[in-house]
């Protein structure tokens, strides 16, 4: 068997954070280290996504032209990926000549099969410009709340919108007004695929269940996808101007970037006995389980994905991580701090891969700590320091001539090998990080046991500390793909090969390999990421008022008698406001907080001399007050005892 490794080709729109590291790229490096050193045939393949149109308007936004983003970020990636100690054994571009052939030798094979159709479709087109506007070129005002829109999504009431649905659509570029023209599109008939695929993915052994209930959902409301783009940065479609959907050509370059290494890609594409296994971030799962399968169906000769390993999000400090929001933490700047190893560690013991978790620093800290480095550092220290001063080197002895309590040591540590193996290839890289965590807890307990310290007889210690050697030796050989450097470096010490024998080599000078984390480092990294997330709130602290400033703002206590829902609007509702002499209409942002019927009768806090305004066509005359936190929780103000509708607020 011979298995090929795929990690998700990051978009050169950004350098990696946290939780590329988390979902795609550790997990993938440790089965490939993994089965390296278990003498398979593997190899990784990766590289970067350079089309599309995160690129582009990264590109506009910094200036450059798309050639020198794709350059600069895709070597600040490459190095990211170094520095986490994550190998690859090719590591391409999409913007590249064999990509390029590739992708479009690929689509001319999905032609010829007959997968490829022309349909005419409408499309903004902008007559300053010159070009036709993929949807998120073209901003407007959102049809449903009234909000700014981007022509694919309202970030104000968070619906899909169609671009042809925007109110006053512009130009993001010129801010000119577009038109809608007809252009020619090209499908790719994905609808034809269903029995095909629903039989992959039904088959799939080593698919992991979520992935496939995933698939087949999606499986039953299969569209044809339109795969062309009036747009000039991409990959061109033979034959015609437009360029190919960077969803199309993109995981072509899991090919694309195998062929880098010369004949041997066939292998891995045309053989059989090969498992391919592509790690994902959960988001791109329905990508990679059904779109791409599918192609690879429509096309006929490659090897179809063995299994799509999808990891979780990861959160921060409890909250989603967003980079526009510099609510994030970046590979680069983390491992100025702290070593890739503990994060690699952190990163897998916090949660099952398939699982969302959480990084916080202060469990980083705790955990590297108390758990790593009590339990796995003080273990391979004591034995390594102790055996150095005893011998001088590892004592070789007679395995048959040892002790019950150290054969059950030894066998212990046979029955991790094998549970991690067993592990790992199941994509359960937690399952054994535990089991091998818990083969250190037994050695400390052994050799808090055996006291090694107070056996005079120099052949019992020797027997005692072979064992325990032994122990640290499988160790090492088991922490190898979670912890290269770290693993390495013990190996340093004791001088011996990556492998599971042992041969009384001399013990170098021990020195401390897993020192412990800095509290000064986790309050500076906490600090600056807590920093960025002040500036955006507020811009630096907000200025200080005095009474006066307050005296305008007409505060009053209302009670709501009517509260009805405005159908087109996600998020508002029409309340009508007592506020004891008059009755106002407000239009307010509750709804999904608060059913309309539970709100009357409540009273709240409004603020009464704001300018009317309309909400989604709604005449609003002021605001009621209320009070929101990060989870998107959010609660009214109201007053504490009863008190008359109308009350002034001071
Ligand atoms: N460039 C990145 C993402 O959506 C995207 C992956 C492509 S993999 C073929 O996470
Ligand atoms: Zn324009």
């Amino acid at each position: 068997m011979r298995y090929l490794i795929t990690t998700a080709l990051a978009y050169t729109n950004g350098p990696l954070h946290l939780g590329h590291a988390r979902s795609t790229y550790i997990p993938a490096d440790i089965m490939y280290k993994y089965l390296k050193l278990r003498g398979e045939e593997v190899i990784h393949v990766g590289g970067t996504d350079n089309h599309g149109v995160p690129i582009t308007l990264t590109a506009e936004k910094e200036g450059k032209n798309p050639e020198e983003i794709v350059e600069k970020y895709h070597n600040e990636i490459k190095e990211d990926l170094d520095l986490l100690g994550v190998e690859f054994d090719a590591f391409g571009k999409t913007h590249s000549q064999i990509h390029i052939e590739t992708a479009q030798e690929f689509y001319l094979k999905l032609k010829e099969n007959g997968y490829i159709y022309e349909k005419e479709i409408e499309q903004f087109y902008c007559p300053n410009c010159k070009k036709f506007l993929p949807d998120r070129y073209v901003e407007g005002i959102c049809p449903y709340c009234g909000g700014e829109a981007r022509g694919d999504h309202c970030e104000v009431c968070g619906r899909h919108l169609e671009p042809f649905e925007l109110k006053e659509p512009y130009c993001v570029i010129c801010k000119g007004k577009p038109e809608i023209r007809k252009t020619k599109h090209y499908f790719f008939k994905l609808s034809a695929l269903k029995d095909e695929l629903e039989e992959y993915i039904k088959n799939a052994e080593e698919m992991p269940e979520h992935v496939k209930n995933m698939a087949l959902n999606w499986i039953k409301e299969l569209h044809d996808w339109d795969i062309s783009r009036d747009i000039s940065w991409g990959v061109p479609i033979p034959g015609t101007n437009q360029v190919m959907y960077v969803w199309l050509e993109a995981p072509i370059g899991y090919i694309s970037f195998t062929k880098m290494l010369g004949d041997v890609w066939k292998k891995y594409w045309l053989e059989k006995d090969t498992k391919i296994y592509h790690f994902i971030g959960k988001d791109i799962t329905v990508h990679h389980a059904v779109f791409w399968p599918g192609m690879l169906i429509a096309h006929g000769s490659f090897n179809l994905p063995t299994a799509v390993i999808s990891g979780g999000y990861l959160t921060l400090e409890g909250r989603k991580m967003s980079t526009s929001k510099k609510w994030v933490v970046w590979v680069k700047d983390f491992v100025k701090n702290f070593d890739a190893d503990y994060l690699r560690y952190y990163l897998v013991m916090s949660a099952p891969l398939f699982k969302d978790c959480d990084f916080s620093f202060d469990d980083f800290k705790n955990k590297i700590n108390n758990e790593l480095i009590n339990i796995i550092g003080n273990f391979t220290h004591r034995v390594l320091t102790f055996t150095h001063r005893k011998f001088k080197k590892v004592p070789i002895v007679d395995e048959g001539r040892l002790k019950e309590e150290d054969k059950e040591l030894l066998k212990k540590c046979e029955e991790t090998i094998k549970a991690v193996d067993k592990n790992i290839r199941s994509f359960k890289f937690r399952d054994a990080l535990v089991n091998i965590l818990h083969l250190a807890i037994e050695g400390n307990s052994y050799f808090q046991k055996m006291e090694p310290w107070a056996v005079k007889d120099e052949e019992r210690l020797k027997e005692i500390l072979y064992t325990c050697c032994k122990t640290v030796k499988t160790l090492i050989y088991l922490l190898y793909p979670y912890m290269p450097k770290k693993s390495l470096a013990l190996l340093e010490l004791m001088n011996e090969e990556l492998d599971l024998n042992l041969r009384g080599n001399e013990l170098k000078k021990p020195k401390i390999i897993f020192k412990k984390i800095d509290d000064k480092k986790i309050e500076e990294m906490k600090k600056k990421l807590y920093e960025n997330r002040k500036e955006e709130k507020g811009g630096k602290e907000m200025e200080q008022i005095d009474i006066s400033y307050l005296e305008k703002i007409d505060l009053r206590v209302g009670e709501v008698i009517e509260a009805e829902d405005i159908p087109k609007s996600k998020k508002l509702l029409k309340l009508i406001v007592d506020l004891g002499d008059e009755k106002r209409q407000i239009v307010s942002g509750i709804k999904g907080y608060y059913k309309p019927e539970d709100l009357v009768g409540k009273k709240v806090i409004v603020v009464c001399n704001l300018k009317p305004a309309k909400l989604c066509g709604v005449l609003s005359e002021g605001m009621i007050l209320a009070a929101e936190d990060d989870e998107g929780n959010l609660a009214l103000l109201t007053v504490d005892k009863d008190i008359k509708a109308g009350s002034k607020v001071r």
